[in-house]
């Protein structure tokens, strides 16, 4: 049995050069048809029908005063916090291995994402926002609000044959929410264990799951290789669903979401954690599964795997506009707080067999590189006091689970110790973040840490011996032929009629002054890795020495400070060393070969609570 480290590099680090070369027809016309007028709006059952009290600023008794909006959306008006009012349902969209430069909204024409643009100009863009740099441990942090060093998840991801699972001693979120009266459903990938049923969602907090509970599947047969183990990852809760076999996962995820959603009774608050494997890569047979007819609506992009990219993500944003417009329809979305994020950087260049981009930011999927580690994320609420903004505030993917529970009416304060921070107000009101440092991670296997005190990030070590330290594109700005912003595409996105429904309008003058706020400027043109920090003896090499980086004006982490900000670099160096003095070892364990599909009717299963068979 090989280690998991190297079966990892098996698993996860295809190189573009196995990404053959596929020849695909041209198709007749890359425009999308143009999107409805917004006039079927004024006749949509949530507006007239329904008699919506204004939304009270934030769930807290003891809220700031809330500033005046200077921004382009008028702040909704100060109603009374009351006791009685209804909890907002909580809709959290997670994408699997979406880069930072593969939204629209960070400044990108290349893949149009007009849902995701409308919610994040309609609410917050995420922009100082951080995840962790693989799937398993950004699902644990969100689910425990826990670094992975304080769960043993900090390690490579959960390999389907491995006989663990997230702790049972962690209180998960839905478990949380379930406290405060939540009905909790999990459409969409797992991930954090499943060799017990105990592990699994169902016995974790949530009413119902469909989805796999692997790190990856094929998106039409469902099928997950994890060589040499092959077998169907797709469960209705504990039950194998070879029923959808042929269907579109991402189409599956979604029409399981609309139908959650059309049958819910909304006298009771609903959490959906609606996890997506897109864009995350499918099996090497099929490294790439999307619908032919919507990798030819991208054929203006010259690579051919970036264009199959760009078809998943375009299934992705419409499934987030389908999603949004199921809430209008069931008069839920005023009262609804919806997160959207991505679980880890993007896998770019055939990094994973696969063709996001992070650019302008430094390294991929699986590097503490901020193309690694920073997230592209947003947050809609007609909840929130101050929509229609840039957030700068630093904030964590453990800081969900108290955010979201305070929204929900909790007292985060009354949690378990966590390394989360509730950032409710801040978000809402544009206040001050009481977070002020981000451990990305520990690894001590692969012999990589890096922290972030406000402005100053350390990084030490390299995963892949530094092979992915580099920069990679596409920018998306230098194609032959470029789009336009398309600003009424998003505007008369579904999710942008259905935010004009619920309150928070979108006009082409704050989508544009967003969008430029909202991009990442290094301040130097793409390629531009000069000057000595960058290229000199002082170039940071973080096999060699740890580097240190002011991110706030070198977000794209050229220039290695070590050597000018010595004392600093000794201040970060010791915060690493105390947070490290807290973890707790990698819960890793050797492949069980029991869990060989093979024995189970070629299923990933709970084996562990089974006799073997065969
Ligand atoms: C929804 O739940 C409430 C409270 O339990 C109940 O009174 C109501 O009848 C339910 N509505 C539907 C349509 O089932
Ligand atoms: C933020 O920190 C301040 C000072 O430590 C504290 O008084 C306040 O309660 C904190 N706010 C939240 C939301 O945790
Ligand atoms: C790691 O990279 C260094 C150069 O940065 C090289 O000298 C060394 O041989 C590499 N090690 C392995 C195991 O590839
Ligand atoms: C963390 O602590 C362990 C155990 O003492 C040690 O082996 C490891 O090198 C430390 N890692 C860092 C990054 O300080
Ligand atoms: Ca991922």
């Amino acid at each position: 049995m090989l280690p998991p480290a190297l079966l990892l590099l098996l698993v996860c680090s295809g190189r573009a050069s196995a990404l053959s070369t596929v020849s695909v027809p041209s198709p007749p016309s890359s425009s999308t048809p143009p999107s409805a007028p917004p006039a079927a709006e004024s006749s949509s059952p949530s507006s007239p029908a329904t008699p919506t009290p204004p939304p009270p600023p934030t769930p807290s008794s003891a809220s700031p005063p809330s500033p005046a909006s200077t921004s382009g959306t008028a702040a909704p008006s100060t109603a009374k916090p009351s006791a009685a009012r209804q909890k907002p349902h909580i809709v959290f969209i997670l994408a699997d291995d979406l880069g930072w430069n593969d939204v629209g909204f960070h400044g990108s024409n290349q893949i149009p994402t007009p849902n995701l643009d409308a919610l994040a100009y309609s609410g917050l863009i995420l922009n100082n926002y951080y995840v962790t740099p693989i799937c398993t441990p950004t699902r644990a942090a969100l689910m425990t609000g826990k670094y992975p060093i304080h769960t043993g998840m900090q390690h490579t991801v959960l390999f389907g044959a491995e006989p663990r699972g997230l702790p049972l001693s962690e209180t998960l979120l839905p478990q949380h929410l379930r406290g405060q009266g939540y009905d909790c459903r999990i459409v969409g990938k797992w991930h954090l264990g499943h060799w017990r049923r105990e592990y699994t969602p169902t016995r974790r907090g949530f009413r119902s799951h469909l989805g796999p509970w692997t790190g990856h599947h094929d998106y039409f047969d469902h099928t997950a290789v994890e060589k040499p183990y092959w077998g169907l990852d797709m469960r209705r809760d504990l039950r194998p669903a070879w029923d959808l076999h042929g269907r579109y996962s991402t189409d599956v995820f979604t029409e399981e979401a609309e139908r959650v959603i059309g049958a819910h009774n909304a006298s009771t608050p609903l959490f959906l954690y609606l996890a997506h494997v897109a864009p995350h890569s499918g099996n090497p047979y099929n490294p790439l599964p999307a619908h032919d007819e919507d990798v030819a609506k991208h054929d203006i992009i010259p690579n051919y795997q970036r264009r199959r990219y760009a078809a998943m993500v375009h299934r992705l944003d419409e499934s987030v506009g389908r999603v949004v417009e199921a809430l209008r329809r069931r008069n839920m979305l005023r009262n609804s707080v919806i997160v959207f994020s991505t679980d880890n950087g993007g896998p770019a260049e055939g990094f994973n067999i696969n063709a996001a981009s992070n650019w302008p930011l430094r390294g991929v999927k699986h590097t503490l590189w901020e193309g690694g580690v920073r997230g592209a994320g947003l947050l809609w609420s007609p909840l929130l006091a101050r929509p229609g903004r840039v957030s700068r505030q630093l904030m964590h993917v453990t800081d969900w689970l108290p955010t979201l529970y305070r929204a929900a009416g909790g007292d985060p304060g009354a949690l378990p110790a966590i390394d989360g921070v509730d950032l409710w107000d801040a978000l809402s009101f544009d206040l001050d973040s009481n977070r002020t440092s981000v451990l990305h991670n520990i690894d001590d296997v692969f012999g990589v840490a890096a922290l972030t005190v406000g402005q100053w990030k350390i990084v030490t070590g390299a995963t892949y011996n530094g092979t992915w330290d580099s920069w990679y594109g596409p920018s998306g700005r230098d194609d032959p032929v470029v789009r336009q912003y398309d600003v009424a595409s998003v505007v008369g996105s579904l999710a942008g009629k259905a935010a004009l429904a619920a309150g928070t309008p979108l006009t082409p003058d704050l989508v544009w002054g967003l969008r430029e706020l909202a991009e990442v400027n290094c301040g130097a043109e793409d390629g531009d890795h000069t000057g000595p920090e960058v290229s000199g003896p002082a170039a940071c090499k973080p096999l060699l020495a740890p580097c240190l980086f002011n991110v706030a004006t070198d977000p794209c982490e050229r220039r290695n400070l070590a050597n000018r900000f010595p004392a600093v670099l000794q201040h970060l160096r010791q915060m690493l060393r105390d947070v490290n003095s807290t973890a707790v070892p990698p819960g890793n364990l050797p492949w069980d070969p029991k869990a060989d599909p093979q024995h189970w009717d070629h299923t990933w299963t709970n084996f562990g609570d089974y006799e073997k068979t065969s």
